[in-house]
């Protein structure tokens, strides 16, 4: 079934020569990855197509992507191919005008909450989007160009969405689709220094978000990071919502909760967690997302201190009911 799904999305790539391609607002690795890993391999494969890499935000974590960012009229739509990768529904995609294209193709690795396109291939036990961007490119790779940029891209995306390849959801596929960019000597010391150097400030913020963390009774972490905190240190709302990550290697705690407050007043909320899944309790605050890694906003402050109840009391009922957490 898949592969049906990939022969007929390679056909529309084929067939049409104005490719309109967008991912999720708020960026993270895998959106740009997967849009413009795609875009370069298109781009590589048949140079006279017209590729558009569209999207209404930017990431400044990512910049050092280079990312295509293109802007087009509204007409060009009416001939084109649009394909969004790794957005779960229509609303969180970054190009609102998505919907005046000939055709949509949607290419996701979220559940399946919230279907849309044209032709839809969802494959939410995929560690990340660009697993399948890169299984698309190992379907067709014979008649698919795959140059060092398509790589790094992909590679990116690959390695941000899985935990650099440590969840759950990593396979030996995987690591073997990985290999592939690899083989394309990609500068994997620079991506890496990328993604893990802060400035000092940058460090001095995580020594004061460990002296904020506090903890539950049966073991959810969680930490505030308000306003007053965002401008203390000069945060970005990106930076602001890394602070979840601080929490990630608590002994006990098996999840662990960022709420950040949002300039338009709302709070959103980061969910993570190891061993239980905890997106039921996203979807219960109306938000999404994957099983161990989700997120939703509050309207109020009030809806903390109560989502923190419910997180506990999932805790709870988790470890009384299971073993080998830690
Ligand atoms: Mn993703």
């Amino acid at each position: 079934m898949s592969l049906q799904l990939k022969q007929q999305i390679f056909e529309e790539i084929e067939q049409n020569d104005t490719i309109v391609i967008s991912r999720h607002k708020r960026p993270d690795g895998d959106a740009i990855g997967s849009s413009n890993g795609l875009a370069e391999l298109i781009k590589a494969t048949w140079p006279h197509k017209k590729v558009y890499v569209v999207n209404e935000d930017t990431s400044d974590y990512l910049a050092f992507l280079n990312a295509n960012h293109d802007e087009i009229a509204d007409d060009v739509y009416q001939n084109a191919l649009a394909i969004v990768t790794d957005t779960a529904n229509m609303d969180r995609i970054s190009n609102s005008k998505i919907r005046l294209a000939k055709k949509l193709v949607k290419i996701d690795h979220h559940i399946d909450i919230s279907h849309y396109g044209d032709i839809s291939w969802v494959e939410s036990w995929r560690s990340s989007t660009c697993e399948m961007i890169a299984d698309f490119y190992n379907t067709f790779k014979d008649r698919l160009v795959l140059n060092q940029r398509a790589a790094t891209f992909i590679y990116t995306g690959m390695v941000t969405d899985s935990g650099r390849f440590r969840y759950e959801t990593v396979t030996g596929e995987t690591l073997r689709l990985a290999s592939m960019f690899l083989d394309q000597k990609i500068n994997t010391d620079y991506i890496f220094a990328n993604l893990y150097l802060v400035d000092f400030d940058y460090y001095k913020f995580q020594a004061h978000l460990y002296k904020k963390m506090k903890i539950t009774e049966h073991g959810v972490a969680y930490l505030h990071v308000d306003k007053a905190m965002k401008e203390k240190f000069g945060l970005t709302n990106e930076q602001a919502s890394e602070a979840v990550s601080a929490m990630n290697s608590i002994k006990g705690c098996i999840a662990w909760i960022a709420f950040i407050d949002s300039d338009d007043g709302t709070i959103r909320v980061r969910l993570r967690s190891r061993f239980m899944y905890i997106n039921e309790l996203a979807e219960k605050y109306g938000g999404g997302g994957h099983e161990c890694t989700c997120g939703a906003t509050l309207t109020s402050k009030s809806q903390i201190k109560k989502l923190v109840a419910d997180a506990d009391a999932m805790v709870k009922n988790y470890k009384e009911t299971h073993e080998g957490w830690l």
